[in-house]
């Protein structure tokens, strides 16, 4: 007689919000909206986001992604800069050149720009919190004139810096940092420079701020955590940092079903999982599909807030309509 094997149990708790933030919906939205406006190509200046099925995804509907401006040729059609943001420079080149622009920067980043701006106007100094290299650190930098921005990577970069005028420094961050280790630098700058200035408000944003909250929560014991998302996704990686640190026994950063580690999931386990802001929840749905095909899965919704942010794409495309096929795609078919 045929006896069919019951599978092993495992529960997964599933962290909300997790995945697209408003910001990544409306720079995807921009991309879409500019090739059905526009037809393709549409040029797109770095990543739109940081995510290789949506780069992908964007690629086949004919955006075509390029690292500068100077890879672009003059056939009038538009380019899209991506939801990191962009030094000043780069819409005064598509200017000079008379390109058709398109801002896909985040409003929460174009905030933080305003911000240390304002710091410059008010004669501070400006400490910018956040990553070397990373694109929104090259773009926040460089909306400032030379000489008056430093970035600060760590507390031992704020014991390393000595300014000509420690009564006139402001900060801001970059938008997706660990708020833990943020919290240790800045108390840290404030213990040594008493006057520095705060901006009016927080530079880490609402969606990196409720992801590491879930991923806090759902933490504690879970035998393995995985966060799905791109090695390049700044919010990404911090929420895999913020799983370890919060309890998980393993973590890792997982970018489609085909990375899941089955190796080091067995029954009987409790699993968690989350997903980057810039990651689609297809690739969140993959993954249970490919556990439920192994296992017996209890699904436990670890949820720490509820988000309703939208935010508006640029004036120019709102008349374009967007079809349900289109935002499926936008969506990333949540
Ligand atoms: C812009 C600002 O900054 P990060 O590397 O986390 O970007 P990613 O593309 O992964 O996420 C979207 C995003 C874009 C977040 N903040
Ligand atoms: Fe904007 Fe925050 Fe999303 Fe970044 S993570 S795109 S700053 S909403």
């Amino acid at each position: 007689m045929l006896q069919t094997l019951a599978k092993p149990p495992l529960t997964l708790r599933l962290c909300e919000p997790r995945g697209f933030c408003a910001g990544v919906d409306r720079a995807i939205q921009i991309v879409v909206l500019a090739l059905k406006k526009y037809g393709a190509p549409v040029y797109v200046r770095h990543e739109i986001v940081h995510n290789r099925y949506v780069v992908e995804g964007l690629r086949n509907l004919g955006a075509v992604f390029v690292k500068e401006l100077d890879q672009i040729p003059d056939d009038g059609q538009p380019v899209v800069f991506s939801a990191h943001g962009v030094p000043k420079t780069v819409p005064a080149e598509a200017q000079r050149r008379e390109l058709l622009y398109l801002d896909a920067t985040c409003p929460l980043v174009s905030k933080v720009h305003k911000q240390a701006l304002l710091h410059v106007k008010r004669g501070r100094h400006v400490l910018l919190i956040g990553h070397a290299g990373h694109p929104e650190v090259v773009g926040t930098m460089g909306q400032l004139p030379e000489g008056t921005a430093t970035l600060i990577e760590s507390e031992e970069a704020v014991a390393a810096f000595e300014p000509l005028d420690r009564e006139n420094l402001g900060f801001v961050t970059q938008t997706t940092l660990s708020v833990d280790d943020t919290a240790g630098v800045i108390a840290a700058l404030q213990a040594k420079f008493p006057a520095l200035t705060a901006p009016s408000s927080d530079s880490i944003c609402y969606a990196t701020t409720n992801r590491q909250d879930a991923v806090r929560v759902a933490a504690p014991q879970a035998d393995l955590f995985m966060i799905v998302g791109a090695p390049n996704s700044s919010n990404s990686m911090r929420l895999v940092e913020v799983a370890s640190r919060a309890g998980a026994r393993d973590s890792c950063l997982v970018q489609t079903a085909a990375d899941v580690p089955f190796e080091r999931i067995h029954g009987g386990m409790v699993l968690a999982m989350s997903a980057g802001a810039s990651a689609p929840e297809i690739i969140v749905d993959e993954i249970v599909n490919s556990l439920r095909d192994r296992f017996d899965l209890r699904l436990e919704l670890v949820q720490t807030a509820v988000e309703n942010e939208n935010f508006p794409v640029v004036r120019s495309l709102r008349e374009t309509p967007l079809e349900a096929r289109d935002m499926a795609f936008v969506n990333g078919e949540r």
